[in-house]
């Protein structure tokens, strides 16, 4: 089988509060997930993250897994609220030593840290005075990004600002299904505003602090298609694709938001003051792109201001805004989650970054599967089905290189089984498994097959092999 470009970057990700834990040891301060888990009925199996993984205390244990697997690189996220505790002003010392004794491991044991900024744990401090709505965020989030960089720039060679802003809005202050558990459109829209201005104030401050670091974003996009030939499925999957992924990328990379989508969005859309599509769009040096699923679209009869004559019984107010919904995928193969094993997907939208944003570096900073891996006598986790998507999903990046697209390297998601948000610890995603009693990491087949890929740097088979 083909082999990945020579330098290839295979890593894997996780996020602080998903796999950290101990959410107020030595001087952390409360972030919106630490208060949102405790509302009941929000997180699914009323969990909380307030041990996940219980990384915080077990970081040496995951970096030598790390090390085993003969990762590349490890992408995770800072806890703002570990280093500065109430979002600004005074910085926690000893949260910033519990982030450079990590970059400091990672390098001795010659693994690349990937550095995400922010990671959806927003400061329930900076949440009590607007949160990501308000503009004075982004100077906030800035300062973080100074501190943090000041810090760790000489040995941090890559950053990454937000991890997807579409989430930030939309599931945090559109629909309420994440923290703040906040529902408005008009609230999510000016949220994503600010998290791209949020995102070029740190690109220039990280800059300013480490001139040759590789700073860039995290997007998940989706790519989406007519759920039946004729135009107005057509209509509706443009449109979705405007919603979920034209409005970032033409924002970051083109002329502003698109006018089609201003107009459907109405009142709703964000207020612009000068000079903010120019901070919005602050060169960077890679895009990430994460990538789990793509949908398909039926047109939705909709007023485009969201009363009740819309849809009708059971449409969202962003359906009626959108005329679209989404509908059963087109393919069989499903996760736990119900999303759609679609390869083809991330082939188009990676060709469609190489389109959008020629010359800029492309890396595959999440993609991975939730599956139930039942478990095996001896102790084994034999996911066969975590292999097979990872293997499809390396196959699309690889015709998307061969199509041209400079894609540089692939982060698994993710690193360990860890707390999927609302969902709780239902799904699973880790490459490693984590008995949430005993906190014992049990290294999965799809671990073993993932370490072979990347010491052959390129797909193995997968049928018949054991690992
Ligand atoms: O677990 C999340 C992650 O935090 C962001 N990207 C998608 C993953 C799977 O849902």
């Amino acid at each position: 089988m083909s082999a990945f470009p020579v330098g290839f970057v295979w890593g894997a990700a996780t996020s602080a509060y998903q796999i950290e834990g101990s959410p107020r040891a030595d001087g952390k301060g409360e972030s919106i997930w630490d208060r949102f888990v405790r509302a009941p009925g929000r997180v699914r199996d009323g969990s909380t993250g307030d041990v996940a993984c219980d990384h915080y205390r077990r970081w040496p244990t995951d970096l030598a897994l790390m090390a085993s697997l003969g990762l590349k690189a490890y992408r995770f996220s800072v806890a703002w609220t570990r280093v500065l505790p109430e979002g600004t002003g005074r910085v926690n010392e000893v949260g910033l030593d519990f982030y450079e004794r990590l970059v400091d491991g990672l390098l001795a044991a010659g693994i690349e840290p990937w550095v995400t900024l922010y990671h959806w744990d927003l400061p329930q401090a900076l949440e009590d005075r607007g949160g990501w709505p308000v503009r004075e965020t982004a100077a906030e989030f800035a300062g973080f990004a100074e501190v943090l960089s000041a810090r760790m720039g000489d040995r941090v060679r890559h950053w990454m600002t937000v991890n997807e802003p579409w989430e930030i809005g939309f599931l945090g202050y559109g629909s309420g299904v994440h923290a703040p558990g906040r529902a408005d459109l008009r609230d999510a829209l000016a949220a994503i505003h600010t998290v791209l201005l949020a995102h070029g104030d740190a690109v220039q401050a990280i800059r300013a602090n480490s001139p040759h670091a590789r700073v860039g974003i995290a997007l998940d996009l989706v790519a989406c298609y007519p759920d039946r030939p004729g135009a107005q499925d057509a209509a509706a999957a443009e449109r979705m694709d405007g919603h979920l992924n034209r409005w970032f990328l033409d924002a970051l990379f083109a002329d502003g938001y698109p006018q089609d989508m201003v107009a459907l969005y109405g009142p709703a859309a964000p207020a612009i003051q000068a000079h903010d599509m120019e901070i919005i769009a602050t060169p960077i040096d890679f895009v990430g792109l994460n990538y789990y699923y793509s949908q398909w679209v039926r047109a939705a009869r909709g007023t485009g201001k969201g009363d009740s004559k819309g849809d009708g019984a059971g449409a969202t107010k962003l359906e009626q805004v959108l005329r679209a919904h989404v509908v059963r995928p087109h393919v069989d193969t499903l996760t736990s989650l119900g999303w759609a094993v679609h390869p083809e997907g991330l082939e188009a939208s990676l060709l469609r970054l190489a389109a959008t944003a020629p010359a800029l570096e492309i890396v595959v900073t999440e993609s991975g599967a939730a599956y139930d891996d039942p478990p095996t006598a001896g102790g084994r986790i034999e996911d066969r089905q975590r292999i097979a998507y990872h293997a499809a999903y390396l196959e699309a990046v690889r015709r998307a290189v061969a199509g041209g697209a400079p894609v540089s390297g692939y982060f698994a998601w993710s690193l360990l089984d860890n707390f999927e948000w609302a969902e709780g610890y239902g799904p699973r995603f880790g490459l490693v498994g984590v008995s949430p009693g005993t906190q014992e990491r049990t290294v999965k087949e799809s671990g073993r097959w993932y370490s072979h890929v990347i010491e052959a740097n390129r797909l193995i088979p997968v049928e018949g092999a054991r690992w």
